[in-house]
């Protein structure tokens, strides 16, 4: 089998984001730019000549021609063995999972999330390290820095691999195994949460909803909730992946999982509703007439995980990024547990994770996962909170409220706004950068201004430091105004804004977010010159 050098030169876009290199279909499918960014990951490391690299995607449009090209290259790198999902199928964090079960050197995953897919909507690509987890800063770095001198990559020329057979090819050196991109997963998940317990429930005639949005998590769920909880039949919804997620956003938020959220604020809706995203890391849950926020989420689930097998031993701390709201602080200070906030990114979770200072982790923007594995993960979380519903018996809105009453309230909202221009983005932070030394002590409308900053972190484990991570506003009562632009748009600019507040009151808990945060709202709006500078006078996704 031959090997063949191909000239190439640098593509100047080629630095990853908040989660890996996402840029649209087209922009990936120009001669090279695949085999550059391949080239610059295999280059960049040092160590893996005859060791396991795992591959697989979320089936978005371009998966398994990018796949074909990847393990030809990677047969030429010199990696032993390549771990490949059937179908060039694995969720994010089943790649995470077949990685640390299989003691992979790294993995590669193909996905822009929870981007929308087809001829022109997005790709991605993103490099996992040995842990399981996405690549830290230092090895992006690396990766990008390479990008901009690559000169060559190596390929094999051998014919395309049939992804769709189980079992193993010889390629040079190199073996290509097939694998179900289920199996190792679900049996992880039964290790963790009590499944007969879950059964019971399921038994019992309770009803749920799992929107698979026709992204990867469909056989997945199928699988686990389906097959081996015997959930009813209907109880998956869009679960047959597609190339374009069928024309949909697979990203499971109130807008873009508009029909499951249709379900459950109908009629007789299911007792519990759940999605995940385009590569399944991502997770809603919702109760009948109830959203359940990230952030309550992670808070919730940290405060009853001793009744889950896989955390009944107790947590070590929880981790959760900047902009999510202090509810998980609150559980972590009664635990008498540490907690962590960290950059927006779950690859700032891994350090934390790989040194047993954290158990459980979360992400305002519905991400929520723990230490059995090193990404975010969406139907886990789901099985958690099945295997609460299962012990506890009461309501999803039962749970939350009940939660609220004893921690109090962080009433929570994220305002997105998307594809906002990019000179005016930059105008806008550099004016709250501007701003930060004049507004503590500045009142508005009753608020006081105690703090504002610039978010940096310290790593605490290899101490690293990432600087410029979201401008945070705090207020004297605890409210808080964060502004931070997205990195993981790729189309302009996407503005986020982080709105809370702190109600301890048990009668003032139930209210509507956006009313009960609409002073914080406008105050936002003064500070920054939102309207002003973006044109916009609404956001463009609410969550
Ligand atoms: C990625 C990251 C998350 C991050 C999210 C949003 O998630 O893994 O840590 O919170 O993007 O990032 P940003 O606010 O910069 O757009 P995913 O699900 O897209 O891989």
């Amino acid at each position: 089998m031959n090997i063949k050098n191909v000239a190439t030169t640098p593509f100047t876009d080629q630095k990853p984001g908040t989660s890996g290199l996402r840029k649209s279909v087209p922009v990936f499918q120009q001669t090279n730019y695949l085999e550059n960014f391949i080239q610059s990951i295999f280059a960049t490391l040092e160590g893996y000549k005859g060791k396991t690299l795992v591959i697989g995607g979320d089936g978005r449009y371009y998966n398994r021609e990018a796949i074909q090209t990847i393990i030809k290259m990677a047969v030429a790198a010199g990696f032993g063995r390549l771990l490949v999902g059937q179908g060039g199928l694995l969720s994010t964090p089943a790649v995470s999972c077949v990685i640390r079960k299989h003691h992979a050197f790294g993995g590669i995953v193909l996905s822009a999330s929870h981007n929308p897919g087809g001829p022109t909507g997005d790709f991605g690509i993103k490099y996992n390290i040995g842990n399981g987890g996405p690549a830290p800063e230092k090895v992006t770095d690396a990766i990008y820095e390479y990008s901009q001198t690559v000169t060559y990559y190596p390929i094999a020329e051998v014919g395309d691999v049939d992804l769709d057979t189980l079992g193993t090819t010889q390629l040079h050196d190199t073996v290509v195994e097939i694998i179900d991109p289920v199996a190792d997963y679900a049996e992880l998940m039964e290790q963790l949460f009590d499944f007969d317990q879950i059964r019971d429930l399921f038994a019992t005639g309770f009803r749920m909803r799992f929107d698979a949005m026709h992204a990867i998590n469909g056989p997945y769920a199928q699988e686990i909730l389906v097959k081996r909880l015997a959930a009813p039949a209907d109880t998956v919804m869009n679960g047959t992946p597609l190339p374009d997620f069928g024309g949909g956003h697979p990203d499971p938020n109130l807008t873009y999982a508009h029909e499951l959220v249709e379900v459950m604020n109908g009629d007789n809706p299911p007792s519990f509703g759940a999605a995940s995203d385009g590569d399944g890391d991502r997770n809603m849950v919702l109760g009948s007439h109830f959203f359940v926020t990230p952030s309550d989420s992670l808070a919730v689930l940290a405060a009853n995980a001793t009744l889950v097998p896989g955390y009944r031993g107790g947590l070590a701390g929880i981790a959760r990024s900047m902009p999510t709201s202090q509810a998980p602080d609150r559980v972590a200070e009664q635990l008498g547990i540490k907690c962590f906030e960290t950059p927006t990114g779950w690859k700032f979770f891994g350090n934390l994770l790989d040194a047993g200072e954290a158990t459980l982790c979360g992400e305002e923007s519905f991400g929520t996962g723990s230490n059995h594995v090193r990404e975010k993960d969406g139907l886990w979380a789901v099985l958690f909170w099945l295997n609460l519903l299962a012990v506890r018996r009461e309501s999803v809105a039962t749970i939350v409220r009940d939660h609220w009453q004893k921690f109090g309230r962080n009433i929570y909202s994220r305002h997105d706004y998307d594809e906002i221009d990019n000179d005016s983005a930059q105008v806008l932070m550099a004016g709250l950068r501007e701003q930060l030394t004049s507004l503590p002590g500045a009142q508005f409308d009753g608020y006081r201004v105690a703090y504002s900053d610039d978010f940096s972190y310290k790593d605490p484990i290899d101490s690293s430091v990432s600087t410029a991570q979201g401008i945070r506003i705090g207020f004297n009562d605890g409210s808080r105004i964060v502004f931070r632009l997205s990195g993981t748009g790729t189309k302009g600019a996407t503005l986020r804004v982080y709105l809370e507040r702190f109600e301890p009151d048990e009668k003032k808990q139930d209210q509507d977010a956006q009313q009960a945060l609409a002073d914080l709202i406008a105050i936002a709006d003064r500070i920054a010159g939102i309207r002003r500078l973006t044109g916009r006078d609404q956001p463009t996704v609410i969550t």
